[in-house]
């Protein structure tokens, strides 16, 4: 079996995981320290966000040298330090590789700022004049997605912040640079990767204005897309190497392509569809309750059909572009334990690689900031003023942010209850929430109840049963509103999930009899159910595995 699935794969924010000393940065001295509590979670891979050199106008995502270390996250001998470390606990490191786009502080920007002609190849620069951007494509950052350079009387496309220019992958040179990159991770001993936007690299032949959105339509999984990405594998030999790709607004016919074996691209994918389900009109800004519906047939539909092409899927709530699950699709303040495990079951008990972002084994939840100083994220601080010219109050440009910031995800980990929340000796550089001190390691280390053990019975179920990582998948009660349940078969076993998405009791229509079904798993004590399951409670969730019938 393919060594990832049944894998868990924990992600690192690493400005906010620890910091080793007082900067109020986390740094990878930091992630080494805390590796033997990663090692007793169980999991088996680390992604690290980017530490590499950058500006960090996008946090890191803003890469200036791919094969050299920003100096606030540490040292290169940190790094080789930490894949040491981790290894001898069989962890392995997977590196963020933002190949997309490169700082504009990158040598290679830098150089085709000065015209030159070979650096400018790198790059997508198209002739214009000052106030006519080559097309009205729009950042994902807010605004258009060209900046004009005067002394070029050139225009350099950015998909993203200004200071993200977009390679230009249609240049072999560009694309042998960049094997390079993952040659010489892969040499440091790295195990895996995580491909940033990755179906954004591949432009089209002509940019043309988009009368009917945004852009995203003529570059979003591009016309040569799966044949870079065959080639950066196959020339670097990582195919059997645990790799993801960040999907942005991706389609299932491609990802069935990105995540099948047979194809020799990558392990599985990341797509975003299922945590749009709040967005009113696709609009991220704003704010709609979510639609539970939608979201269980997106399951259905992604598990289903990966399924159905031996395509590999990630599964996961949280990262740190996210809100946290637990205040977006659980209820933080009435069932905040309750609704934490049941939303990890729906996903770790699927098929696929179920993802823990740093902190959501604690059941981390928004920061809940009431001033627009609290945020650092670049997205939030741009959509800020968007907002505000549009015509939004400051506390109704508040309000969105608190749901919607990327901020939310990132605050930094809380270890106990003591000063910053043992994240950091320094000033924090992002606000702590209050509630770090009972949301934290130290706290739910004790507590043989809390969502951070329930976690651990997760993570080690996949290890144990065959069946969570290699079974087949079916829905059951389908069009119930409340219910998301399913069934995952391997060789005559049955492994059944039930989860109540809501904060109120569910009965069934039809008693289901437990007749050979051994409990694994609950999120609540599960006194006699007499045989049969009649009803299930606020966020209630139950796994059942039947052996064989023999
Ligand atoms: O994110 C890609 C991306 O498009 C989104 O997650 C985006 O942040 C969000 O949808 C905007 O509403 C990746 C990284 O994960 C993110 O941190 C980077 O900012 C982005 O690429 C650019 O590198």
């Amino acid at each position: 079996m393919s060594q990832f699935k049944n894998s868990t794969i924990y992600q690192i924010y690493t400005k906010s995981f620890h910091d080793s000393g007082a900067k109020g940065i986390g740094d990878i001295k930091g992630v080494t320290e805390k590796l033997d509590y990663l090692q007793d979670l169980g999991i088996d891979y680390i992604w690290m966000t980017p530490f590499f050199k950058s500006p960090q106008n996008d946090n890191g995502y803003d890469v200036a040298d791919y094969l050299s270390i920003e100096p606030m996250f540490g040292t290169m001998e940190d790094v080789e330090e930490l894949i040491k470390e981790a290894d001898k606990r069989h962890i392995g490191l997977m590196f963020d590789m933002v190949f997309n786009h490169t700082s504009t502080q990158h040598e290679w920007f830098q150089r085709a700022l000065q015209g030159e002609k070979e650096y400018m190849d790198y790059y997508i620069f198209k002739d214009g004049e000052a106030d006519m951007p080559p097309t009205n494509w729009e950042s994902k950052f807010g605004g258009n997605a060209w900046e004009y350079v005067p002394h070029l009387k050139k225009w350099y496309l950015h998909l993203f912040d200004v200071t993200q220019a977009d390679l230009n992958w249609d240049n072999p040179k560009v694309r042998e640079e960049l094997k390079e990159v993952i040659r010489f991770w892969k040499k440091k001993g790295v195990k895996g990767f995580r491909f940033d936007v990755v179906n954004l690299i591949s432009k089209p032949e002509q940019f043309e204005n988009d009368d009917l959105g945004d852009g995203r339509r003529f570059y979003t999984d591009g016309p040569n897309i799966h044949g870079y990405l065959k080639e950066l594998v196959g020339d670097t030999g990582i195919a059997d190497m645990v790799t993801v790709g960040e999907m942005s607004s991706t389609s299932l016919e491609n990802c069935v392509r990105y995540a099948n074996p047979e194809e020799r691209e990558l392990s599985m994918v990341f797509n975003f569809h299922h945590l749009k389900v709040d967005y009113k009109d696709g609009n991220k800004w704003e704010i709609m309750e979510p639609d539970y519906a939608a979201l269980k047939n997106l399951y259905e539909v992604w598990q289903c059909g990966m399924q159905e092409k031996k395509a590999w899927n990630a599964l996961f709530w949280c990262n740190h572009d996210q809100p946290r699950a637990v205040s977006r699709f659980g209820d933080d303040q009435n069932y905040w334990k309750e609704s934490a495990k049941m939303l990890a079951t729906m996903i770790h008990m699927m098929r696929g690689t179920p993802y823990v972002f740093q902190g959501e084994e604690l059941g981390m939840t928004n920061a809940n900031y009431e001033e627009i100083s609290d945020y650092q994220d670049v997205e939030s601080t741009n959509y800020y003023d968007i907002m505000r010219a549009d015509g939004k109050s400051n506390e109704e440009a508040l309000e969105v942010l608190k749901k919607r910031s990327r901020d939310n995800g990132r605050t930094p980990m809380q270890w106990n209850t003591g000063e910053n929340a043992g994240f950091t000796k320094g000033k924090p550089w992002l606000r702590i929430p209050e509630n770090y001190v009972f949301v934290n390691v130290e706290s739910e280390q004790k507590d043989a109840d809390s969502i951070l053990q329930y976690y651990k019975t997760l993570i080690s179920l996949r290890k144990k049963y065959d069946i969570i990582a290699k079974g087949e998948i079916e829905f059951l009660y389908r069009e119930h509103p409340d219910l998301f349940a399913y069934i995952r078969t391997l060789k005559g076993q049955k492994l059944l999930v039930l989860n109540n998405l809501k904060g109120k009791q569910v009965e069934l229509a039809e008693a289901l009899h437990l007749e050979g079904y051994q409990m694994l798993l609950s999120n609540y004590e599960q006194e006699d159910k007499k045989g049969q399951i009649t009803s299930l409670r606020e966020y209630e969730s139950i796994v059942l595995l039947k052996n064989n019938d023999k």
